[in-house]
């Protein structure tokens, strides 16, 4: 799957099932050295976990432990975290521009800045996870991310905000204690490409005098948008849109899926037809309280 010149750090590799012929039952995985120069080499630890088909990333381990990561600021890491190797440098997190990587980033990495920084700090407030999202997956419309928030430094009280792509999608203000952070955006509001993105976390504001917060892992997953009963479909050159009438929905319309507005359609009732020519248009149903 992988191989490796061994340096004193932690190594992930991703690969799937059936390129390995996984199968139900016995398997077996193998470590295998095929050179070096010194008499032998020591383990830490080997995991193998299944990812969730939706994951994009999945950074650290949620086994409420911060282990996994090093111990931020200084020259152990920077603030840029690289998950997936890529040309990032269009890329803008809260630092500045990404780099061109051939390499993704292991989550240790005792030699040099490469690795995660397991808090943020007022002298190192933020980090940007740049990554890869799929076609596929930025076509599922929806972004779940999800981390939990702990050891916090006695008495602290932290500001928190979450971006993607620079836009703002989540803040916690007033973060006292350990908090789990689950939560879902529009893949579109945030200008979600098929290719590169960065993901941001940041300490805006902190109280106390032990300024630290940190992470057990941080995840994210591309979600299927909910479905609702909507149907479209062609019927003599046109397009007609039918949904369910009895579903309390709205129907909303718009001309820019990024910026907006959505329009509210009272008066449309199901179906409607749409004959050409059809500028460009976007329609959602809306679930009435
Ligand atoms: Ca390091
Ligand atoms: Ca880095
Ligand atoms: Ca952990």
């Amino acid at each position: 799957m992988n191989s490796y010149a061994v340096n004193n750090r932690s190594y992930r590799a991703t690969f799937s099932a059936s390129a390995v012929n996984a199968a139900a039952g016995g398997n077996v995985l193998t470590v295998l050295r095929t050179g070096g120069t010194e008499a032998y080499l020591t383990v830490d630890y080997l995991r193998l976990a299944v990812l969730d088909p939706n994951e994009v990333f999945t950074i650290g381990y949620e086994n409420l432990n911060q282990s996994e990561f090093e111990h931020e600021g200084g020259t152990r890491n920077d603030p840029n975290f690289y998950f997936d190797p890529g040309d990032y440098s269009e890329v803008s997190g809260l630092d500045g521009a990404g780099l061109n990587r051939s390499t993704s980033e292991p989550f240790q990495s005792e030699t040099d800045s490469e690795g995660f920084p397991r808090a943020l700090v007022p002298s190192r407030p933020t980090v940007n996870i740049f990554f890869q999202l799929s076609a596929e997956e930025q076509a599922r419309g929806r972004l779940r991310f999800r981390t939990r928030l702990q050891w916090l430094g006695t008495g602290s009280v932290h500001d928190m905000e979450f971006l993607m792509n620079g836009v703002s999608v989540q803040t916690l203000n007033g973060v006292s204690a350990n908090t789990d952070v689950d939560f879902q955006f529009d893949a579109a509001a945030v200008q979600a490409v098929d290719g590169h993105n960065v993901f941001s976390v940041r300490q805006n504001n902190v109280t106390g005098a032990s300024p630290w917060i940190q992470f057990d892992f941080l995840e994210l997953q591309a979600v299927l948008s909910e479905a609702v009963p909507i149907a479209v479909e062609t019927l003599g050159g046109a397009q007609q849109i039918n949904w369910d009438s009895t579903g309390n929905w709205i129907l909303q319309t718009t001309t820019n899926l990024v910026t907006g507005p959505w329009i509210d359609q009272p008066a449309a009732v199901p179906p409607i037809s749409i004959p050409p020519p059809n500028p460009v248009k976007y329609y959602r149903l809306k679930q009435q309280p």
